[in-house]
């Protein structure tokens, strides 16, 4: 038995792979090559990974280069849609009204997950990736002749295989636990992810004692992964996805660090809390039968992080 069937027969949540693993270069020789106009992203607010790629587009200025549009953050049978509610828009590509049709446009009769975030190719008129791990690559080192700010680069060569060890840990226990937890099937599955997410959180406060980011002075992929689930954190998971053993407010060094990284420029923009908060309580009615979504708790991102000074 693989250990992801062995997980499930415990009562554990499995993520499916993403379907469409495509990629596009700068030179095109991927059969995809970046240009501006080209790709569009469709994603939602309240994903955390979806998040990543509205981050990474906005740190690089890639805003001319690469649309943007904004399902509604309730999800029903029919999966993610476009609706005319507010922070979100219709697909003004297509007029698609649901985002099911970006995908059996793509492979028709495909019945896998509907997942966002999706980067679309106007030109051929498929989807070209829908791993969001793979799309903020790509977005951070394809599209810099176009880029507003090719100069930020957010997976440094001499810094990727550290970045990816502790991607590697953080999405298994960080990005990936919170789900394992909330969705657990099992008091055991539950206790499997719980545990192991703390035990990464406290490393990462410890971490971030000396270092002003994960690698030091730079923000890199990893902050940025690691930023859309803690932005999340004591808003939602704390709760809906029983992870309480701590708040994020009540760690030392993490509540600076996630408001340094939230009042990086262009980022504070990216975060709609009322998507983020609606998404949750009210789409997963296995958890939170009523739908009804808390009105706290009151976090202040934009308060003072006084972590300038930590250099390294
Ligand atoms: N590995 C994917 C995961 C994306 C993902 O799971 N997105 C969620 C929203 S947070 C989704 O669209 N779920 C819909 C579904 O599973 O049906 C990525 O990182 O891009």
């Amino acid at each position: 038995m693989s250990s992801a069937s062995a997980r499930r027969s415990r009562g554990g949540f499995v993520r499916q792979d993403s379907g469409f693993r495509d990629w596009v270069t700068a030179d095109g020789n991927s059969g995809y090559v970046a240009e501006p106009g080209r790709y569009h992203l469709y994603v939602s607010l309240a994903c955390p990974w979806a998040h990543r790629t509205l981050v990474v587009r906005e740190l690089k200025g890639l805003q001319d280069a690469v649309g943007v549009s904004i399902v509604d953050p309730i999800r029903d049978e029919r999966g993610w849609a476009f609706r005319d509610v507010p922070g979100a828009t219709v697909d003004a590509l297509h007029g698609w009204s649901h985002l099911s049709q970006a995908y059996v446009a793509t492979e028709p009769g495909y019945d896998g997950r509907i997942s966002v975030p999706v980067l679309w190719d106007t030109q051929a008129g498929r989807i070209v990736n829908n791993e969001s791990a793979d799309i903020i690559v790509m977005l951070n080192e394809a599209f810099d002749a176009f880029a507003a700010h090719p100069e930020v680069d957010l997976y440094p060569t001499d810094l990727r295989d550290e970045i990816d060890e502790l991607n590697r840990v953080i999405y298994e226990t960080v990005n990936n636990g919170v789900y394992r937890a909330g969705f657990a099937g099992s008091q055991e599955a539950y206790d499997e992810a719980v545990h192991p997410l703390f035990d990464t959180l406290d490393a990462l406060d410890e971490r971030l004692a000396s270092r002003r980011f994960l690698l030091g002075a730079r923000r890199t992929l990893a902050d940025w992964r690691l930023f859309t689930t803690l932005v999340r954190f004591d808003p939602v998971y704390v709760g809906h996805f029983k992870c309480n053993l701590r708040r994020i407010v009540d760690y030392t060094h993490l509540p600076a660090y996630l408001r340094d990284l939230y009042q990086t420029p262009g980022v504070a923009q990216t975060v709609d809390m009322d998507h983020i908060k609606h998404h949750y309580y009210a789409t997963h009615p296995a958890i939170n039968p009523s739908g009804i979504v808390p009105a706290g708790p009151l976090v202040d991102f934009d308060a003072p992080h006084g972590r300038e000074a930590l250099g390294w």
